[in-house]
């Protein structure tokens, strides 16, 4: 029955209740998933970039990226490989404080995010917007770890985890959607644990699709 819209009857809710996307179950622990090791940052090496399609690329030392102001964020968090964890507890710095920093270019509409260890993940840059999203350097109270990312990773919540990179260096902006590290490999470009879309063949059909509506 391809024509059932699988995320039909989930709903992302809006009401800050804990809920379970479709086909996700609750954990309390933290599970650690990398492709590959642990790459070894040495902050005084670290840096955080912002490129590609923006009129001034922007650069941040460790003791910059610091400086920034930071907030706290408890989000739940949902993992492709079906875990869910509820009110996690962060501190970490908005994309859209970030973004103050940067005039980006009219075509810039699409993000790369790229981090030590040559991991990347592709995003549409409006879900980086509007305190969607963060770099958290602190996981309940103390410097995040290196397996969960540390010293600062991504943190895109609404989206299935991976998008939410570790060790991330920088974000690249882009004019066009391009595949990160799973989505070449056959994970969805946009990753909505509310939709389902775990992989390619999960994502939206365009509009010109007439198939799925034929019995
Ligand atoms: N750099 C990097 N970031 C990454 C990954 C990775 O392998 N490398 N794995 C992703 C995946 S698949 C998930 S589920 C989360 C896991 O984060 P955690 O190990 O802190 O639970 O990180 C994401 N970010
Ligand atoms: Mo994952």
């Amino acid at each position: 029955m391809a024509f059932i819209n699988k995320g039909f009857q989930a709903k992302r809710p809006t009401d800050g209740a804990h809920k379970l996307p479709p086909g996700q179950y609750e954990t309390k622990d933290f599970p650690v998933l990398t492709a590959g090791p642990t790459p070894r940052i040495n902050l005084a090496n670290w840096e955080f970039r912002l490129e590609g399609a923006v009129e001034n690329p922007v650069k941040w030392s460790w003791n910059e990226f610091n400086a920034l102001p930071q907030q706290s964020f408890n989000p739940d968090i949902h993992c492709v490989t079906k875990w869910s964890k509820f009110d996690t507890k962060w501190r970490g710095v908005s994309l859209d404080t970030l973004l103050e920093h940067v005039q980006l270019k009219p075509e810039a509409q699409f993000v790369m995010a790229f981090s030590y260890g040559g991991y990347t993940t592709n995003l549409p840059l409006a879900d980086l917007r509007d305190g969607k999203a963060f770099i958290g350097l602190e996981y309940e109270g103390k410097p995040l770890t290196a397996e969960h990312g540390g010293p600062a990773r991504l943190v895109v919540p609404h989206l299935y985890f991976w998008k939410s990179a570790k060790w991330v260096q920088g974000l690249r902006f882009m004019a066009q959607d391009e595949p990160g590290f799973w989505e070449d490999a056959g994970y969805s470009m946009y990753g909505d644990p509310w939709k389902e879309q775990r992989y390619g063949t999960d994502d939206d059909e365009p509009e010109t699709s007439t198939t799925s509506f034929r019995l």
